[in-house]
């Protein structure tokens, strides 16, 4: 594998819709999330994407957590690149980018497109979460629009093909910087299933030489990250998507969740990209 082709991995500290109660390592405070975010580092990862959660670990936008996470993910990770999430269900857009126009992170996720989004039991025979996630065009172009305002790179979080191309109209409109990613975020009931064959299919819709990375949900992201390693690609973990390492075990930290994806890469003959080559490859000079 070339040296300019290493392998970025990003590590999704928390997310939104898990517990303590499916799985206790999960980080809630800004102070745990700072904490998690150098363990992530340390282990590998050069790109943190961060949800903010109130102390008990409910849901948050309030712009006063994010200030906190910012400043103990930068006192612990002084250059680490920055993603924060903008996706929440029933939020109005205004309050889903705030943090993003008042921090100026280096990126933010960028939804690309409308679905029902869910999680479903089959033991239990009925859903744990059944929603609607709205992103409609002019929703998505005002994220964009607000992102380049703040100089933030978008992360396109695809869940499904047909938002691989929702991204054509916005790039015709010039609103889409050349940099911006491709996530192929895959395993989301309701959007694209996690398989090896619709992975190399989604990968085939990218735009030649942009870079890429796959989102798979739960263990299945395992399969998919070497899928995806092989294909010149990357790759995301963390306890935000999956908590269990490869061998079925829980992951303890973030940190363990990003070795298993180092060791993952390097059974494969990969380099993993440390974070001043992940700035350099993806064009995110160090801003605060
Ligand atoms: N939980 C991911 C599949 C966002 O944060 O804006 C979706 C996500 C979106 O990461
Ligand atoms: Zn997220």
């Amino acid at each position: 594998m070339s040296k300019n082709n290493k392998v970025i991995i990003s590590c999704a500290l928390t997310g939104a819709a898990t517990t303590r109660q499916q799985c206790p390592h999960i980080p809630y405070t800004p102070e745990e999330l700072g904490e998690e975010a150098k363990r992530a580092q340390d282990a590998g990862a050069s790109i943190v994407h961060i949800h903010a959660r109130e102390n008990d670990g409910t849901p948050s936008w309030r712009l006063e957590v994010f200030e906190q996470i910012h400043a103990e993910v930068r006192r612990h990770c002084p250059d680490i690149i920055i993603n924060y999430s903008t996706g929440g269900v029933g939020i109005a857009k205004e309050e889903r980018i705030k943090h993003i126009t008042t921090l100026k992170p280096d990126m933010a996720a960028f939804n690309m497109g409308s679905m029902n989004y869910a999680i479903y039991s089959s033991s239990a025979k009925k859903f744990y979460f059944n929603a609607v996630f709205a992103n409609p065009f002019d929703d998505m172009q005002f994220f964009v629009e607000k992102m380049s305002e703040a100089g933030t790179t978008p992360e396109m979080e695809c869940f499904d093909t047909g938002h691989i191309r929702n991204a054509e109209p916005l790039i015709d409109m010039g609103l889409v910087p050349d940099n911006a990613v491709y996530s192929l975020v895959m395993g989301v009931l309701g959007g694209i299933p996690a398989t090896t064959e619709n992975l190399i299919h989604q990968v085939q819709q990218i735009p030649q030489g942009k870079h890429w990375q796959v989102i798979g949900i739960s263990r299945k992201q395992w399969q998919l990250a070497a899928v995806a390693v092989t294909m010149g690609g990357s790759f995301r973990v963390g306890l935000e998507d999956n908590f269990y390492l490869p061998n079925g075990e829980m992951a303890k930290s973030n940190g363990d969740c990003v070795e298993a994806g180092v060791a993952l890469a390097h059974m494969l003959g990969a380099e993993i990209s440390s974070i001043q080559e992940t700035r350099q490859r993806l064009g995110l000079p160090f801003r605060n």
